[in-house]
């Protein structure tokens, strides 16, 4: 207890002193005590659905650990991913910026990278590890990345100290027969610790990275630690470990199922080393619902730019700090991670560049009359720009408009009867494209991409070309 009030004390004191330039002589006291500075842990699901757990509404899986988590914690019911597929959304998440800005809206060659890609992750992005690793923290990746496969482009290389995991989507491997994938690596830190060969391999995986962030957890208990889970689950293919399948009706409600387990061993991990008061822990998704799974509510689904594409499930703990049993319904993204967690860990979001997110920290904690930073937030689809939100006003690139507090299910077009709504929103998406465009950053990009693993039956170099850099056949 008095350790956690000193705790408390000294972060609200930091977020005092840390409100300008000066931020850097203003916390020169907190950062010698190294013990109150807030541990961070994200838990990013691939391809949830907003109404596939309990506490947004599922009646189909059976997601006790979130449900607790939600009853100790906060719902953030209106949070977002700044894209519906993964890569985007991921550049999102690591930069605190759109995915427009880091180069990062879509592949080379395809929707998101794919294995072999000469593309990827500026290594002169600063990112949310970078930032933290900078101020002493411990940084764990245990999961899929899918931010490039190449050196340079790697957790390792992108402010991470220990990576475990694949370097994209689980279904880029031979089982998908409509490219020509490698086999599909499991990496620790730069190299391949082994390959996920078929199905039973691909229901361990959720397990594994689980396994290995609480390993890292417990080995880094005594520091400062930033853990960012980013699971291969709830992607196709689809399967979970046995335990789950036996007591599921679907391979959907299995992975459901798995991952919320995860999240429990995550929290139950904090709570035997007494960690939790101090631990910041944000479970959600990198994208909405792929086919199988469930937007809830909301219309649209993985690769929309509707809300059930953007509005992710997500849930915000910290006992004692975060208020337990709450939501909160404003507007918030997954680029406001970066500027928060910097201010908590004792520094700022880099000024040297345009940082899309802002510090939501009042949000987070349920300041009395907390609102969103943003007054616009802005949608993809098909990796271009596909609307804007503003306050409950949403018009799509296509001139649709919707009033998301009378009609979350973006059912009505009400366009006509708000010209003037239409025409501010309009300004908003043409000011963006134009400002974005100004103030862009070059993608990560090396000469010629290598995959780090041969196509299986493939001789020589050759079977460590590109994937789409292999003339593909006609897709059935
Ligand atoms: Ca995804």
């Amino acid at each position: 207890m008095h350790f956690y009030t000193y705790t408390r004390r000294t972060l609200l004191m930091a977020i005092g002193l840390c409100t300008s330039i000066a931020f850097i002589v203003g916390c020169t006291a907190v950062e010698t005590k190294s013990a109150s500075k807030p541990n961070f842990i994200v838990i990013f699901i691939d391809d949830m659905g907003y109404g596939d757990i309990g506490p947004f509404g599922s009646k189909i899986n059976s997601t006790p650990h979130l449900d607790k988590m939600a009853k100790e914690g906060r719902m953030m019911t209106s949070f977002y991913v700044t894209s519906p597929v993964c890569t985007p959304s991921r550049a999102s998440l690591m930069t605190g910026s759109y995915p427009q800005r880091v180069g990062l809206n879509r592949g080379p060659k395809h929707i998101v990278l794919f294995p072999g890609d000469n593309k990827g992750l500026n290594p002169s992005e600063i990112t949310i590890a970078e930032i933290l690793k900078d101020k002493g923290y411990a940084t764990g990746c245990f999961g899929k990345w899918h931010l490039g496969d190449q050196p340079g482009f790697l957790p390792t290389d992108q402010g991470f100290d220990t990576y475990f995991g694949i370097p994209y989507s689980n279904d880029m491997w031979p089982g998908l027969k409509k490219w020509p994938f490698p086999d599909l690596p499991v990496l620790e830190g730069d190299k391949v610790k082994f390959l996920v060969k078929d199905m039973d391999d691909q229901a361990k995986l959720c397990k594994q990275f689980t396994d290995e962030a609480v390993k890292f957890i417990k080995k880094n208990k005594d520091k400062p630690f930033f853990c960012y889970l980013p699971h291969a689950f709830v992607h196709w293919p689809r399967l979970a470990s046995p335990e789950f399948m036996n007591n599921a009706k679907t391979k959907e409600e299995a992975q459901v199922e798995e991952v919320d387990w995860s999240a429990g061993q995550i929290l139950k991990t904090l709570k035997e080393l007494n960690l939790h008061k101090n631990t910041f822990v944000i479970f959600t998704s990198d994208n909405g619902p792929a086919g199988g799974l469930s937007a809830g509510p909301l219309r649209g689904k993985k690769g929309s730019g509707f809300e059930g594409g953007h509005r992710v499930p997500t849930i915000v703990w910290m006992p004692g700090t975060i208020p337990a049993g709450t939501q909160c319904n404003e507007m918030s993204s997954t680029m406001d991670l970066l500027p928060t967690f910097a201010k908590l860990a004792g520094t700022a979001a880099p000024t040297d560049r345009v940082i899309d997110g802002k510090d939501i920290w009042p949000l987070l904690i349920g300041k009395e009359g907390a609102k969103t930073p943003h007054d616009r937030f802005f949608y993809q689809q098909g990796g271009k720009l596909s609307g804007v939100r503003s306050g409950n006003w949403k018009l799509m690139i296509n001139g649709a408009l919707f009033n998301l507090k009378d009609d979350l299910a973006e059912s009505k077009n009400i366009a006509s009867q708000n010209p003037e709504k239409v025409e501010n929103l309009k300004k908003m998406l043409a000011e963006f494209a134009i400002e974005v465009e100004k103030n862009k950053r070059a993608v990560g990009s090396i000469p010629k991409g290598r995959t780090l693993v041969p196509r299986p039956g493939v001789e020589g170099e050759e079977g460590y070309m590109p994937t789409l850099s292999i003339p593909q056949k006609k897709s059935k």
